[in-house]
């Protein structure tokens, strides 16, 4: 063990230099520095200011820049909470910006002109909201009998936005939209629905009941765009006094629970009347089956809507204008999702191929090569860019170092699905070794871009332990997924 003590020996010796290094030094700082300090004390106190000034800069510039090395930045260009309260200037300058990056933003300007054409009409814009033969159409008929509106036994019969128009007590002009009722099937009228009711000032939610979970949710998804709500159970005609009454505290309750907060005044209960089939029994014995009118009481609803219109016209305005922001500002992020995913797609795809070129034209290529490399930086960077995620340069190496780790183990695999790959393209004989390697390569990197935009899309930034993650939790699903489009790139470029 003479080779061990000799090591003991030496790291001995190490750690006393060490320690006389340090004691010297520390020695020879804190001499110079009372030094200065005895220097600068005797000399003008501009200079003791300024020098202690300047000492400060230096420190604040070492925190920030250690900041900016170690703490991830962010940016969130389009990532902000559809929620948030936007202004005109706000949702004007996010379109501009991503129209400026290629997207999408027809949808997003629709919704301000179409505003902007609602504002010029200078109408109260009342829209009858609820689920499926709720009696809304009922309603609007009870309130203008004079017009032509769709009323069905079945239900659904209400498939697009109508408007009508009904005079007020102050004899302001007044739009009535009936929408289709939500919690039908596919769910695409209720989303027509919901829109149309953001881009009114008033929300009269129809119901014939205790609100179901359905309604509940879409009550809270108009407060989520401060709608003002009256609440109006129809259909009151099947019921006692005392159930309604008992209904009406249930339907108070239920607004209490989600947050909202809706006078008692706001919640009324009618009868749209609506017609009803009734058998008429006369005194031969015969019977017969008529349809008869049931006698309308909307009073209330009445009162309440005058009463809602009574006050200053400008917040009801005002409200309308933010929700509608608001909903410019979903299409918008909906616009960016959907460039985003075709944008991702192109970036994978030009990495993908420059890789199997690479493979193709290298002697002995290595995968480490192509994922380090240039090729593997350049695709991370894009996405990053893409997904509004701000990386540093370490996170990057970092990432792709870890992914290279486990490019290792997924090797083999890749071999083997890029092999079975090629040979689904008929009339080929045996190929090169070359080539599958070259297609291997190609699907670790089509993999590689796909588990990035997973993360990306989720979390909006690039943590590289959980990219790298999902990168080894993904791989052979994407292997399989991209092999044939990227045997024929292969091929194609042997060939060629
Ligand atoms: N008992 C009763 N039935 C009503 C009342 N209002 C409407 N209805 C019936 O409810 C059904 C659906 O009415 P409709 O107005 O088409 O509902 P919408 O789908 O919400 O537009 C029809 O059969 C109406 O006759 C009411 O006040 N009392
Ligand atoms: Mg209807």
């Amino acid at each position: 063990m003479k080779l061990d003590r000799f090591i003991r020996v030496a790291i001995a010796i190490a750690v006393g230099l060490v320690f006389i290094i340090a004691i010297g030094a520390l020695l020879f700082i804190s001499e110079s520095a009372l030094n200065v300090w005895d220097r600068l004390k005797a000399g003008p106190p501009a200079l003791l200011y300024g020098y202690v000034g300047v000492m400060l800069l230096l420190v604040v510039l070492a925190c920030w820049l250690i900041w900016r090395l170690v703490v991830r930045r962010k940016i969130d260009m389009a990532r902000a909470p559809v929620a948030a309260p936007l202004s005109r200037q706000d949702i004007e300058r996010r379109i501009q910006a991503a129209e400026a990056a290629g997207v999408d933003v027809s949808e997003a300007q629709a919704e301000l002109k179409g505003l902007a054409a609602r504002q010029s009409g200078g109408m109260i814009h009342l829209c009858f909201f609820g689920e499926i033969s709720t009696g809304k159409s009922s309603l609007i008929k009870a309130l203008v009998p004079e017009a032509d509106v769709q009323i069905d036994v079945v239900g659904g019969s209400t498939d697009d936005v109508r408007h009508y128009s009904w005079r007020g007590d102050a004899g302001d002009q007044i739009l009535l939209t009936d929408v289709p009722g939500i919690g039908g099937v596919g769910g695409e009228l209720s989303s027509i629905a919901t829109d149309e009711a953001k881009r009114s000032h008033v929300v009269l939610f129809v119901c014939d009941s205790d609100l179901t979970r359905p309604e509940i949710r879409s009550i809270e998804a108009l407060l989520e765009f401060d709608k003002p709500i009256v609440l109006v159970l129809n259909k009151a005609d099947r019921f006692t006094s005392e159930e309604q009454a008992s209904l009406m505290q249930k339907l108070l309750e239920r607004i209490d629970e989600v947050g909202g907060e809706l006078q008692r005044d706001h919640v009324v209960a009618v009868t749209a009347g609506g017609e009803t089939d009734m058998i008429e029994r006369y005194a031969d014995g015969s019977e017969e089956t008529v349809r008869r009118n049931r006698p309308a009481d909307i009073g209330v609803l009445v009162v309440a809507i005058n009463r809602l219109l009574s006050g200053d016209a400008a917040p009801l305005d005002e409200r309308r204008e933010k929700a509608v922001f608001q909903l410019a500002a979903a299409r918008l992020a909906e616009a960016e999702a959907e460039y985003r995913v075709q944008r991702s797609e192109q970036i994978i795809r030009s990495a993908t191929r420059r890789a199997v070129v690479g493979a193709l034209a290298a002697i002995s290529p290595g995968t480490d090569i192509l994922v380090q490399g240039y090729i593997g930086t350049t695709m991370t960077q894009q996405l990053c860019k893409l997904y509004g995620a701000a990386p540093r340069d370490l996170d990057i190496e970092e990432f792709l170092s870890m992914s290279q780790s486990r490019v290792g183990r997924a090797l083999p695999l890749s071999l083997a699905v890029a092999g079975n790959g090629l040979k689904a393209f008929p009339g080929l004989g045996t190929v090169a070794g070359g080539v599958v390697h070259a297609v291997a390569y190609g699907l670790i990197f089509d993999a590689l871009g796909r588990s990035l935009v997973l993360t990306l899309s989720r979390d909006g930034e690039l943590v590289p332990e959980v990219a790298a993650r999902e990168f080894e939790d993904g791989i052979s699903e994407h292997l399989e997924a991209g092999v044939r489009r990227i045997a024929k790139v292969a091929l194609e470029r042997k060939d060629g």
